[in-house]
């Protein structure tokens, strides 16, 4: 049977009758569709998601929704996130082979992906509650982070590629509002649909909204994420977005992607590190295993920025290929020093970007409407609100102070000082 070209949300009853004609899926799975086992696993904010397995294989099929599933159908949101998340993943897959879910088909209409399904990955948040390491984790997703920021950006692309992609990605209009609205602004102002730990937090979170050069900054960040659109972003790139195995990472879900600053996703995650690293002791028991986890989520952190510098530096000297900075104007004139200065100075404006950013999404998880499990399961309110108060603040100076950080050690020693509640 073939799909009609009318949306209807799937289900694992119907699934196998509606897509049994799909040719991708019944190479990949086996074609029998009367076998088909599908079952729906969608743990995130807004999509369905099923595995669909046959006696030849598994794949993921991810349908959106005509609304935000976080919320109900009060909150609509367009079934075109869809298409934007396919042409993201088929840039990041020419941008960094392998490093996200291969995409087997999509049909616009009914705004789905089927797409690779990785086994035995779980994703990256789970793992990090439960105290496992990932071997390499900093340097995989801080060459990803490169990879796509680099090669989406006017660095490399050529004008008109970089034009019109731009124009298709600003289409991407109501996923852009929702992280201009819950990351940007609600979370400084009593917003309705907020929430955070009460009455535990109710002071320090009144300090924040108290804080105007926080709120300026909040807005500077803001403006920065809607006007400069310096490379293709994955729009969302938390430790949700992130699967995983003990050896191995790779990137899913990016319908936020958008043409968005060099320092936009590597700030998101290294925020989304920082608040790992500070729920840690309340989900690993034993002292010395969450001391030795959490030493290696801060070296995470340091090895993602590495391989980004490393990354990013490589490809400035290999692949300069688009209008920015070019050769023709440095190297070619024997002005080779001026262009590892303009490099360095890049770099430089990247790292004050993704501490602000970092900072800022560490606020709007423990103030906003979507929180993270990390700190949300945390059972006891008064353990959970210790918990956010570091990352809260920690967030605030990383903000308030992000153009006048050192570098990468001084938010891990931020950190350090903030969980042993040495202000010194
Ligand atoms: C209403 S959507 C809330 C959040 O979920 C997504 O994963 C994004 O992080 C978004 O901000
Ligand atoms: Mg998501």
């Amino acid at each position: 049977m073939v799909l009609s070209s009318e949306y209807e949300a799937l289900s694992p009853e119907t699934l196998g009758t509606r897509l049994a004609g799909v040719e991708a899926l019944r190479g990949a799975i086996g074609g029998n569709a009367a076998d088909w086992s599908v079952s729906e696993v969608g743990d995130g904010n807004l999509n369905l998601v099923f595995i669909v397995e046959g006696g030849e294989g598994s794949v993921i099929v991810k349908q959106a929704l005509p609304y935000v599933r976080l919320v109900g159908d009060s909150w609509p949101l367009p079934l075109k996130r869809a298409f934007f998340e396919y042409n993201a993943l088929i840039r990041q897959e020419d941008r960094d082979p392998g490093r996200t879910p291969r995409v087997l088909h999509f049909d616009e209409s009914q705004a789905l992906i089927i797409m690779e399904r990785l086994q035995p990955h779980i994703i990256l948040r789970q793992q990090l509650m439960a105290g496992r390491r990932v071997t390499d984790l900093g340097r995989v997703i801080g060459e990803f982070a490169a990879r796509t920021a680099f090669r989406g950006s006017d660095l490399s692309m050529t004008a008109p590629e970089k034009k019109a992609d731009t124009a298709l990605f600003a289409g991407n209009v109501e996923l852009c509002d929702i992280t201009e609205s819950l990351v940007f602004t609600d979370p400084y102002f009593d917003a309705p649909r907020n929430r955070h730990t009460s009455p535990q937090l109710d002071g320090l979170v009144a300090e924040l909204r108290r804080d105007e050069a926080l709120k300026i900054s909040a807005q500077h960040m803001k403006r920065a994420f809607t006007s400069r659109g310096e490379t293709l972003c994955h729009g969302d790139l938390h430790a949700g977005s992130i699967m995983v195995t003990d050896g191995e990472a790779r990137v899913i879900d990016p319908e936020f992607a958008f043409y968005g600053p060099f320092g936009f996703d590597i700030g998101m995650l290294v925020g989304n590190y920082l608040m790992a690293y500070h729920a840690a002791g309340a989900h690993i028991a034993d002292p010395a295993a969450c001391a030795g986890f959490q030493d290696w989520i801060l070296e995470v952190i340091a090895d993602t920025w590495a391989a980004f510098v490393a990354e990013f530096s490589l490809l400035w000297h290999t692949e300069r290929t688009g209008i920015l900075y070019p050769r023709t104007l440095y190297e070619d004139q024997g002005h080779g020093l001026a262009s590892e200065a303009a490099l360095q100075g890049l770099l430089a404006e990247i790292f004050v970007d993704l501490s602000g950013f970092a900072g800022i999404e560490m606020h709007r998880r423990i103030l906003g409407l979507a929180h993270v499990a990390e700190l949300d399961t945390i059972a006891d309110p008064d353990i959970r609100a210790a918990c956010e108060a570091r990352c809260l603040k920690l967030g605030q100076t990383l903000v308030n102070n992000r153009a006048s950080l050192s570098g990468i050690g001084a938010i891990i020693a931020l950190a350090r000082r903030g969980e042993t509640g040495d202000q010194a």
